[in-house]
């Protein structure tokens, strides 16, 4: 057991007896402290399954280190923007951030290959395709970047179009329409490929920014659009399933490498197998989440996937994007998913 001496006392015993007391002791920390304090940040709500489910890993983790490693949670951008994280994340600030592949293109450009629109037929072509040969691919990219991606993604989801103003039903509905998209090129050059006006802004201020109307409309999956509330400032939303997000479980390399391997992985296997959860979560949830949002007065619109890939491959987005992915990457992807151009 530790007796902690308040501070001022602890001061005056090592002033007073100088040779009795270290000074080292005074450096070193409590018998109970954690050897490797780390934090932990996110975007999303604390009622989301990627805050519960990473909340319980950082438990286990806890436990099953027997205290060594501490990681305290920080959800709903209590660090501040995605943008802001990424950059704490770089400089070793915060040690674990879960990002979109999307925004995460901002650094690794190749993270955002699972946002091409419609890609994913379904959850039978996601996961594979992620923990594949694809999710390896983007993986080894990250690593290039001072960053390390656990194998396994959390999930996002398949995400759909909300708005204030009227319903989207057709491509051409989008049309000038005034939509948020998160910080990422591809999120931008799909929507000015289905003819709308998007704007970027990070998810911290997109309530605000409807609820104000800097924008009409803005695109989440359902699971979101519940938890951040986000039915109480939208009207409708139109069933688009035009891309499937997900977020990666990122560490600053050097912070997880200062551990040894074997706390390594015990962190990774924990976060992995939390990672497992909350895509079964996601899946239970999307099994009544519609139901949940109609209670709450949003309105549903169903749209015709098959106009909505048109206009894209109209506008030239797929032969634009396999273009910037290049041959590897994007053949890696239709091999998963058929070809898409
Ligand atoms: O910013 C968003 O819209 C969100 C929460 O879905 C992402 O993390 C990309």
């Amino acid at each position: 057991m530790t007796i902690r001496l308040p501070r001022r006392r602890l001061l005056a015993t090592t002033l007073a007896g100088a040779a009795a007391v270290p000074l080292v002791a005074i450096r070193t920390r409590p018998a109970n402290a954690a050897e490797f304090s780390y934090k932990y940040a996110n975007n999303s709500p604390v009622t989301h399954p990627l805050t519960i489910r990473t909340t319980e890993a950082a438990a286990r983790i806890k436990e099953k280190t027997g205290g060594q490693v501490e990681i305290q949670v920080f959800p709903n951008n209590q660090l501040g923007s995605d943008t802001d994280m990424l950059s704490q994340l770089r400089s070793g600030a915060l040690e674990f951030f879960t990002l979109s592949g999307l925004i995460l293109s901002t650094l690794v450009p190749v993270a955002s290959i699972n946002g091409v629109g419609f890609a994913f037929k379904d959850y039978g072509q996601v996961w594979p395709t992620m923990d594949g040969a694809l999710g390896t691919l983007v993986r080894g990219e990250i690593a290039k970047r001072g960053l390390y991606a656990f194998a396994k993604m959390y999930d996002n989801g398949y995400r759909q179009i909300t708005s204030s103003t009227k319903p989207i039903k057709t491509p051409e509905d989008l049309s000038g329409f005034k939509i948020r998209v998160p910080a990422s090129p591809l999120w931008t050059s799909l929507f000015k490929a289905f003819g709308a006006s998007p704007t970027t802004i990070n998810f911290n201020e997109v309530y605000s920014a409807l609820q104000t109307h800097v924008v009409d409309g803005q695109e989440n999956p359902l699971a979101l659009i519940d938890t951040a509330k986000l039915y109480e400032v939208q009207k409708y939303v139109a069933i688009t399933n035009h891309m499937w997000d997900g977020f990666w479980f990122l560490a600053n390399k050097r912070a997880f490498e200062a551990m040894p391997q074997k706390l390594r992985d015990i962190v990774e296997a924990e976060f992995n197998a939390s990672a497992l959860a909350e895509r079964e979560d996601l899946a239970k949830m999307n099994n009544t989440v519609a139901d949940t949002l109609k209670a709450k007065g949003l309105q549903f619109v169903d749209t015709d996937a098959t106009a909505f890939r048109a206009a894209l491959k109209k506008a030239g987005f797929y032969e634009e994007w396999k273009g910037k992915f290049g041959p590897e990457a994007w053949g890696t992807l239709e091999k998963a998913v058929g070809s898409l151009a």
